[in-house]
């Protein structure tokens, strides 16, 4: 006899969540559901469907041998309903209960599901973060700014990672400034590691292939891990060979070389595979061994116990609105570029290849690449939101929504940064060798081959003047434009207005 059903969603696959710590073994029955609304509420990369189908089926395979009841249904069970309210119904029905115990998830839209299924469900918060939501709202109670330094500051004093009584170890918070380096290809430096699917990833590749097969992205080969110790093999790989040169070469993009010193860590964290303090402990040891510079570390933590958690208090803090926010009324559709369609633009040609190829794409590359074109060419912030949801391994609305909309868009009007995150070619050609092989020119300002970057950079500058002119980490930027020849200004904006209307013809800019 079942007493309660037990959700455990597909990015909720850690032992120790609070709705199976609150279950009983004996009497309670796991509920795991693959559903078509999950999978296709946006075209989700294949890869990322992959992952977290077999990583459920592993995990559901460890409870049951743990002893748990596990209702498991796979997408192509003859009787699966579509949604996840559908099979709790279902289950509940199977077994004579209508009593959920369910873990907060990660998006609105699936809570308010839960919220109004004709179900009593408990919803247990997710405790599998560093800082609480009810914390996070303390914290950003009265304050004028949310700042993210501020916030990443009082996390340190609360883990104690890397501190030195209530100092900073080293003397400082933030060694960024050491994080600027360009790469340069090193046949040496180590590749993360790859994992061979099994007969159970086989089996989910197949599954994939066949019904995910017309959705952008490449399937195969996959090389993800799917289960824990899998994911601990990835860390210990990162933290052994990659971490030291991480905060360095944090900024650098490579044609050749996608991942760098990037952990690559992301998609098991974000699925539960991981916990961010196992992580930062291992970080911190690299560093107090000796083995790794305090950037390395320092920058890495402060990804993870800074960034990640406080992406997640705004996400909550802001409301199920947030990811319809527009600020500065942008409304261009997002170009066929950003599905694969041909650009002479090489810095997005690659970013999207490797997008597509990989369903990952570094910090950098997402914001100044693909981030910096979408917001100077004034696309629909939704779109790009919806975009980026879709096509990463990592991406779940959560940690997306904020760094999209927030960071990368400025639709929230400069809640997650104080200036928008915008550059000319400069920044790119500065950072990568994607310059050296494009049609355009990033030296030249206008004229046949200048890059579109540096034309849309100041077309976006002059279109929103009013709202940033007054931005004291802007002015610079609008007195080099007053300063500039009145006829050089007028053939920048039009170049720039015509290379928009190109782009909205269709053309492959
Ligand atoms: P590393 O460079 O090795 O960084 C270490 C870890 O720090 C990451 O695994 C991640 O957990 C954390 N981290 C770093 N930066 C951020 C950040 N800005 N926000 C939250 N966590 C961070 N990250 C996601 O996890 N999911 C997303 O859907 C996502 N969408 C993004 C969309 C845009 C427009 C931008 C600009 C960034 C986005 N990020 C997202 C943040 C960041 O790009 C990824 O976390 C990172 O690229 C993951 O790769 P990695 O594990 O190799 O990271
Ligand atoms: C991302 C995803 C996908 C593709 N499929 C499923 C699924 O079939 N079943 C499931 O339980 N979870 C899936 N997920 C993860 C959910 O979308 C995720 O839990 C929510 O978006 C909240 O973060
Ligand atoms: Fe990108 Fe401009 Fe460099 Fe070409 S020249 S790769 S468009 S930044």
């Amino acid at each position: 006899m079942v007493k309660r059903l037990v959700l455990v969603l597909g990015d909720q696959l850690s032992h120790a969540l609070s709705a199976l710590r609150a279950a009983d073994k004996a009497h309670d029955l796991i509920v795991m559901a693959e559903v078509g609304d999950e999978a296709g509420y946006v075209p989700h990369h294949p890869k990322k469907i992959a992952l977290v189908f077999s990583a459920m089926r592993h995990f559901a395979d460890d409870l049951t041998a743990d002893g748990w009841q596990v209702a498991y249904t796979k997408l192509d069970d003859a009787d699966a309903s579509r949604s996840i309210v559908g099979e709790l119904m279902r289950r509940g029905q199977e077994h004579g209960t209508s009593e959920v115990i369910a873990t907060r998830p990660g998006e609105w839209r699936l809570i308010s599901a839960l919220d109004d299924a004709p179900l009593s469900v408990t919803m247990l918060p997710d405790d599998r973060f560093v800082c609480s939501l009810e914390a996070f709202d303390t914290w950003a109670e009265g304050r004028k700014e949310l700042r993210m330094e501020w916030f990443y500051r009082e996390m340190r004093r609360k883990t104690g990672l890397m501190m030195e009584g209530d100092k900073p170890a080293g003397g400082k918070w933030n060694f960024d400034h050491d994080n600027r380096k360009p790469a340069s290809g090193d046949l040496l430096r180590a590749k993360p590691l790859r994992f061979a699917p099994d007969a159970i990833t086989a089996e989910v590749l197949d599954l994939v292939e066949s019904r995910f097969g017309d959705t952008f992205g490449t399937l195969r080969p996959f090389h993800y891990a799917v289960t824990r110790a899998d994911a601990l093999r990835a860390l210990d790989h990162f933290a052994t060979h990659l971490l030291a040169g991480f905060g360095d070469y944090q900024d650098a993009m490579l044609m050749q070389d996608p991942f760098l010193h990037h952990s690559i860590l992301s998609p098991y964290l974000n699925l539960g595979l991981l916990g961010p303090l196992e992580i930062c402990q291992r970080v911190e040891a690299e560093w107090q061994a000796g083995r790794v510079p305090i950037n390395a570390s320092e920058g890495y933590i402060r990804q993870v116990i800074g960034w990640r958690e406080y992406m997640r208090g705004i996400y909550f803090r802001e409301g199920p609105d947030y990811t319809s926010r527009n600020v500065l009324g942008h409304d261009r559709a997002l170009p066929a570029l950003y599905w694969g369609a041909p650009t002479r633009m090489n810095c997005l040609s690659h970013a999207v290849a490797q997008t597509r190829d990989e369903a990952y794409a570094h910090h950098i590359q997402r914001l100044m690449v693909t981030g910096n074109f979408a917001l100077l060419a004034g696309i629909d912030p939704h779109q790009v939101h919806e975009w980026y949801l879709a096509v990463y391994i990592d991406a779940y609305e959560w940690v997306e929504a904020p760094n999209t909309i927030g960071m990368s868009q400025f639709a929230d009007g400069g809640i997650v940064g104080s200036k928008p995150y915008v550059s000319s070619g400069n920044y790119i050609a500065k950072m990568s060798d994607y310059c050296s092989d494009c049609a355009y020119a990033v030296k030249d300002k206008t004229g046949a081959r200048a890059c579109p970057f540096n034309l849309l950079y100041w077309d976006f500058l002059i279109r929103h003047r009013d709202r940033f002119a007054r931005n004291p980490r802007m002015a610079q930027m609008y007195r080099t434009w007053d300063r500039m020849d009145a006829a050089r200004r007028d053939t920048v904006l039009s170049e720039a207005t015509a290379f928009l209307a190109r782009l909205d013809a269709g053309e492959a800019v």
